[in-house]
């Protein structure tokens, strides 16, 4: 091909769709037919409540050709393929970055890095079926059959993506592998006993509302750590995540698009009824659209619930990862210096004597940091774009990301309490604070009021505007989930 990959037929017959070659690796084949059915069963206990036997229009993916690689059909989600799906692989590729820099990647994993590389596929392996866990009840409140159909479409896909995860696993990580494999259908998102290995993870995605800033928000520090490890030297785990990239970009679309139409009704509403002010909060309430001081801390939450993903702002983890090969930068080949980064510096906001400053730390252990930096200037174009929505509208309202600081529970700002703009606060501060910064009792009552089902096709909950356009070019009227139940 004349970009120098290698397009690689997918095996669409079995039990399990792959372009791995399956038939030809009988004992990963076997593990992983082995799990199918627990997956199954988990996915029936975990996955999307009551709609088991509805047919839903999704897309599956048939192929890795970045022009082609979907097909759209109504699929019962139990019986929709799941498959081991690599991107092509890219011939001649050797190592962008760390020590070992201009070697051929590797295929096998080397004995040194196997217990980094485990750990860190299993994380990644372990937000999947959390997501799907935490977004369970949604259906029952869908605002739309648009809107259920791509909560769906997420969810499915993030099944896929704990199968992307189990083959390395298995294949890769023998009896150990296994392992990981099994504990990853054990674990429950907020379970006190065996709950999911990152926080964020834990939390509940209560109202429609959460799951689009999850979905933005969130799924973004997916495609970030997809991004960064889809840079390995591990061959296997670079071509795995670079197509589930190609999956992850729908999910922020939902949360994109989402937010942006529950924005645009909530002005709409604002302006038919002639409400000048957005901070009206009972007299927009009243319409029965969400109020943007309450978007704004919706965002707020999941904004800061996410930086925390992306661990401490000094990790040596990172830094071993990154000289091994193991785990790169967002975009390590567009980067102009010497992909080692031995002698260099990186600035890292720090809590000095009760103060946030900027402070040059090593790169190389600054490098979580850097992704985060990455992670809040691509968050900051969704912003903007939803601002125009309101200014468009015609109100002075804007939203804006909190700091940095404000509601961290990893790193060093977890010590103190920090205001949306960065200031410390004292607790007395904080606790007059919190409640206009972040969703309280009140608020969470107001949106689940909100939440009621809209389930005839082409009509929207009050509180949501319709799409712009269909899935799939599809007209407004089409009935995305044939509900049956
Ligand atoms: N919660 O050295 P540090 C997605 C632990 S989302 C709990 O800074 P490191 C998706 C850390 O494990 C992307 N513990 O950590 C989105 C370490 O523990 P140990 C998921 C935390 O390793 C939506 C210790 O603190 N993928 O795909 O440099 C829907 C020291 O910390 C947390 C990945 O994350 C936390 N938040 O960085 C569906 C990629 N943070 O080992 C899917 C793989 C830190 O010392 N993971 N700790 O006991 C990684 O690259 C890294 O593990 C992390 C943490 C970036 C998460």
């Amino acid at each position: 091909m004349p970009d120098g990959t290698t397009a690689l037929n997918v095996d669409y017959d079995g039990l399990i769709p792959n372009n791995v070659n399956l038939n030809a690796d009988m004992r990963v084949r076997k593990a992983l037919e082995t799990w199918h059915p627990g997956y199954i069963d988990w996915w029936r206990d975990m996955g999307p409540e009551g709609f088991q036997e509805s047919l839903v229009y999704l897309r599956t993916a048939i192929g890795v050709d970045p022009k082609g690689w979907a097909k759209f059909d109504y699929v019962r989600m139990p019986e929709y393929k799941w498959g081991v799906l690599l991107a092509p692989a890219v011939e001649g590729r050797t190592i962008p970055f760390g020590k070992h820099k201009g070697e051929p990647v590797w295929q096998e994993i080397p004995g040194e890095y196997r217990a980094m590389l485990r750990r860190l596929i299993t994380i990644q392996g372990d937000t999947e079926p959390a997501s799907v866990e935490q977004q369970r009840h949604l259906g029952k409140t869908a605002p739309s059959l648009y809107d259920m159909r791509n909560l769906f479409q997420v969810n499915v896909e993030e099944g896929r993506h704990l199968w992307a995860m189990v083959y390395l696993l298995q294949k890769y990580f023998g009896k150990e592998g296994r392992e990981e494999a099994d504990d990853l259908l054990r674990r429950r998102s907020g379970n006190e006993d065996s709950p999911r290995m990152l926080g964020a993870f834990n939390e509940a995605t209560p109202d429609w509302l959460s799951f689009f800033m999850f979905t933005y928000f969130t799924d973004r520090d997916g495609k970030m750590q997809l991004e960064a490890l889809a840079q390995s030297g591990f061959d296997p785990l670079s071509r795995t995540c670079r197509f589930m990239l190609t999956e992850e970009a729908h999910h922020m679309f939902v949360g994109d698009s989402g937010v942006s139409r529950v924005v645009e009704r909530t002005c709409q509403a604002m302006r038919q009824a002639g409400i000048a002010d957005p901070a009206d909060i009972a007299a927009v309430r009243a319409l029965g659209v969400i109020d943007l001081p309450t978007i704004q801390k919706k965002m707020n939450l999941h904004f800061s619930l996410t930086l925390d993903l992306f661990g401490n702002e000094i990790s040596t983890n990172a830094a071993n990862a990154f000289t091994s090969g193991i785990k790169g930068r967002y975009r390590e080949e567009k980067l102009d210096d010497d992909h080692a980064l031995v002698d260099a510096t990186y600035p890292v906001q720090r809590l000095r004597d009760g103060a946030i400053v900027a402070e040059d730390v090593p790169a190389l252990s600054a490098l979580n940091m850097r992704l985060r930096d990455d992670y809040v200037g691509d968050c900051a174009s969704g912003v903007t774009r939803w601002n125009r929505v309101i200014e468009k509208a015609g109100f002075g309202f804007r939203l804006a990301l909190p700091h940095i600081a404000f509601n961290r529970g990893i790193g060093e700002f977890k010590a103190v309490h920090a205001g949306v703009d960065g200031r410390i606060l004292g607790d007395a501060e904080w606790a007059a604070a919190k409640g206009g910064h972040l969703p309280d009792d009140a608020d969470a009552e107001f949106i689940t009021s909100l939440m009621v089902a809209e389930s005839r096709p082409g009509h929207y909950a009050g509180w949501i505007a319709p799409p712009r356009v269909g899935i799939d070019n599809k007209p407004g009227e089409f009935e995305y989930v044939q509900i049956h139940e």
